[in-house]
């Protein structure tokens, strides 16, 4: 396979293994050349510390694709996560437009909410310009909460495929083609991912821990994007990515000091490389 560059737009976390943390060495160990562009950096992620610093880069994203432009730098997929500002996603949508080559697959995950709730520092406004810019998506990734907020559908804990089915044409109806949609679970021992390819549903299903991990939304959208580039097809990539994930949160849970604000995802790296192997 060729050697493929690829930009990741997400903020620098520096403690608390979310975002460019995590994207950066998911993405090398898929073997890919992962140029960034950092949205904000902040001292922490924002669930569960307080106090934390942020700084928002919006102004510099127009002045970097300025530079891009003159250099004639271009990549092979783009995959966007947390962003600064409602601002920015006007920025990120030119960056789409100007940097991919032909063909080359755009991949938003919608990072702003979970468990039913917006992320700290995150409005309304915010959520209308991510629906722009997950319309102008080749792939989205959204949990359950961010499907709800996009599609303007009232949140569930508990539901049925037919709501999922019409999650997904909701999606479909702001212009997304197609749609991994994670944190799926039919029931109470297992949970999964719902794909809709260009409309068509597939289940993967596997098993439930109780409680999750922090930032597993990014290690799940990095190694998917990872698989996709590296050649696998949209369902074969959300099944490794959810296999990579789980493998992340065994390590976590064995972990006796409780590792609250991320998951151990290196400690499987290798398994992810071996995976790719295959
Ligand atoms: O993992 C998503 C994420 C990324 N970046 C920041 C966050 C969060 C989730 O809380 O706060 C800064």
């Amino acid at each position: 396979m060729s050697y493929k560059r690829i930009l990741t737009v997400q903020d620098i976390s520096c403690v608390g293994q979310c975002s460019l943390t995590v994207a950066l060495p998911i993405l090398s160990a898929c073997g890919l050349e992962t140029a960034i562009l950092p949205s904000a950096v902040l001292s922490t992620h924002t669930g569960g510390f307080t106090g934390y610093t942020f700084c928002d880069l919006t102004e510099e994203m127009p002045k970097i694709l300025a530079h891009w432009k003159k250099e004639g730098i271009r990549f092979a997929a783009m995959y966007t996560g947390y962003l600064g500002s409602s601002h920015q996603i006007d920025y990120v949508t030119d960056i789409a437009n100007s940097v991919l080559e032909p063909g080359a697959p755009f991949i938003v995950d919608p990072a702003m909410a979970d468990g039913g709730k917006l992320y700290a520092g995150f409005d309304a406004d915010f959520v209308e310009a991510m629906k722009k810019l997950v319309s102008r998506a080749d792939i989205t990734l959204p949990n359950i909460t961010e499907a709800c907020l996009l599609t303007g559908t009232e949140y569930r804990e508990t539901y049925d495929e037919a709501f999922i089915r019409s999650l997904f044409k909701k999606l479909h109806a702001l212009g997304v083609k197609n749609v991994v949609l994670t944190g799926v679970s039919y029931n109470p021992e297992t949970t999964g991912v719902a794909i809709s390819e260009d409309g068509e549903y597939r289940y993967y299903e596997h098993k439930k821990f109780e409680k999750g991990c922090h930032g597993t939304g990014d290690v799940y959208a990095s190694a998917f994007t990872g698989a996709l580039v590296s050649g696998r097809s949209l369902y074969d990539a959300a099944v490794l990515a959810a296999n990579y994930t789980l493998r992340c949160i065994e390590e976590t849970k064995k972990d006796e000091n409780d590792h609250w604000y991320g998951s151990e995802f290196e400690k499987a790296l290798p398994e992810l490389i071996e995976s790719l192997r295959k």
